[in-house]
């Protein structure tokens, strides 16, 4: 009965949802009650900080180049051919890469001095003449192919319509996190996802590699490992686990994406897989059996062994050696079975370790709770019905200068269900639909706890897999939600539901192009 009445809930509450995004507004055609097509330069997602369409555009054909020069900048002309690469499949058009700035096409401008913010801001015209992409660095350029892409047809040669967009994004981190652990992915499948964030802006890929179902990364110094620890994921399957060239290759992959890796090691919990490889990182000497459940915080390292921390320095240092972002990401979650001045001794430990291989501790906000190192990354994953003694340890640590990214699981948690007709997913800190996603705002989120929005480094969406082990539950669940994330990332807002799901609706046609199982969400208003 209960559950009948969650469900007839839930209908009408859908059904409300969709007459009021399909209620005509000021764009909207009068008459059929769906809203029109959105012009090119509204339909952008993310929202650029500007945008100004003015006069004819320029139209992309046959001849058109896309042009790097001048000053024969290698990086620039990776990102020209890169962007030649993402357009030539959809528009059919040959669309050679050629130095040289004169003449007409697609020309990709760096330009140290160039009036645009940061290292990631952007500026791009386009006029009969052609479409000029301005920016003072590499990554800015390769924001605004992206941007580009967005203003040409889905299939077909187009024209880039007149004007001008001048764009920047509020915050600097902006990424997703994808749990291999739980249930492997190749590397493969994990480039493929990088290649849809990387359009949408995202710039961080946090991976988390170990658990206590799987351990995925090969390590030299302890090979077990991943040749045991990685033999296992949940519900029995066989795991697996990459080389290291295989993260070497994928590491790359996404640089040239401009999408920086983070790779995570948890610790001290979340460690059975490493404990069943070696006897020696157990307090009583004993391997444990590997585990295919879906519990946590029923491991720990052993806090007091010195074997432990060499342990994770050589772990460590070897991650280190293979990953040239900032970022190692500790974990420090559900250490359940950890006493907490253990915990504590442990972190402190493991952060200067992380210092000494000349990298920048993340680690999940429960660190909060011990004693952060200077300059550590605290990544809060908690939600509405998060008890205020919890936020208040995160806001003394933001206030003592600890950047935060925030994933609250019930915003940003991809693993949590959409709504009763979900399959795959978890549902612990709520449903998420594609609106709760989106609507809410970074910047205050903390605030009432008494964090300053200058605190905020950015968002991150996690998509845990307990629940997900192939690619088209992975974007399913990722998609469309997690162009909430771009948006909330990148744009400067406010959140505006009605505005943004008619842009979602936009990209529809967009992600069947790429071929994404998307989540056809009844909230937003698909054509
Ligand atoms: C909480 S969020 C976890 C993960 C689970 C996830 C499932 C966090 C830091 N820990 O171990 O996979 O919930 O939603």
């Amino acid at each position: 009965m209960r559950v009948l009445r969650r469900t007839l809930g839930t209908l009408l509450f859908l059904g409300a949802a969709v007459s009021c995004a399909a209620s005509p507004d000021a764009d909207a055609r009068p008459g059929d009650g769906r809203p029109a097509a959105l012009a090119p330069y509204a339909q952008l997602l993310p929202a650029p900080a500007s945008a100004r369409a003015e006069g004819p555009g320029y139209a992309v054909g046959a001849g058109t180049v896309i042009r790097t020069g001048p000053g024969g900048d290698e990086e620039v002309r990776r990102v020209g051919e890169l962007l030649a690469d993402q357009l030539r499949a959809p528009s059919g058009l040959p669309l050679p890469v050629v130095d040289g700035a004169g003449g007409d096409g697609i020309r990709l401008r760096l330009d140290a001095g160039a009036e645009v913010t940061g290292v990631e801001g952007y500026r791009l015209e386009a006029d009969p003449g052609g479409v000029t992409l301005t920016a003072r660095t590499p990554a800015g350029l390769f924001h605004a192919g992206q941007t580009l892409r967005q203003l040409l047809p889905v299939a077909g040669p187009g024209t880039v319509p007149g004007g001008e967009i001048t764009d920047a994004p509020r915050f600097a981190y902006r990424g997703a996190m994808l749990d291999i652990a739980r249930h492997h992915f190749t590397a493969e499948q994990v480039k493929r996802y990088v290649d849809q964030l990387a359009q949408y802006k995202v710039n961080t890929l946090h991976l988390h590699l170990t658990d206590d179902q799987g351990w995925r990364i090969a390590i030299d110094s302890w090979p077990r490992l991943a040749e045991y620890g990685g033999g296992s994921e949940v519900g029995g399957g066989p795991g697996g686990y990459w080389t290291k060239d295989e993260y070497r290759d994928l590491v790359a992959y996404a640089g040239e994406r401009y999408v920086d890796v983070v790779p995570e090691i948890d610790m001290p919990g979340h460690v059975n897989a490493a404990q069943a490889s070696y006897a020696e990182l157990n307090c009583d000497g004993k391997a444990r059996e590997r585990y295919t459940g879906i519990k946590v915080g029923f491991s720990s390292l052993c806090v007091g062994k010195e074997r432990t921390y060499e342990f994770i320095d050589e772990v460590l240092g070897e991650l280190a050696d293979m990953t040239p972002g900032r970022y190692l990401h500790i974990g420090g979650d559900e250490a359940h079975s950890t006493p907490a001045a253990d915990y504590a001794a442990f972190m402190d430990r493991a952060q200067q370790i992380v210092g000494r291989h000349g990298k920048t501790v993340v680690a999940w906000h429960q660190l909060a709770t011990a004693r952060p190192a200077p300059g550590a990354v605290l990544q809060y994953w908690g939600h509405d019905r998060t008890g205020a003694a919890e936020k208040a340890a995160v806001a003394a640590a933001a206030k003592a200068g600890h950047p935060l990214i925030l994933s609250p699981a019930d915003r940003l948690y991809l693993d949590m269900k959409y709504d009763l007709t979900t399959k795959p997913g978890l549902a612990w800190a709520g449903f998420v639909p594609v609106r709760r996603a989106y609507d809410w705002n970074p910047g205050t989120y903390l605030a009432a706890a008494g964090v300053p929005q200058s605190a905020v480094l950015g968002v991150e969406a996690p998509l845990w897999t307990e629940t997900i082990a192939t690619r088209a539950d992975l974007e399913f669940m990722a998609f469309p939600r997690v162009l909430g994330l771009a948006e909330l990332g990148w744009s400067q807002g406010p959140a505006d539901w009605s505005e943004y799901s008619r842009r979602v609706a936009a990209q529809g046609p967009r992600l069947d192009a790429q071929d994404i199982t998307y989540y056809r969400a009844p909230d937003v208003p698909w054509s």
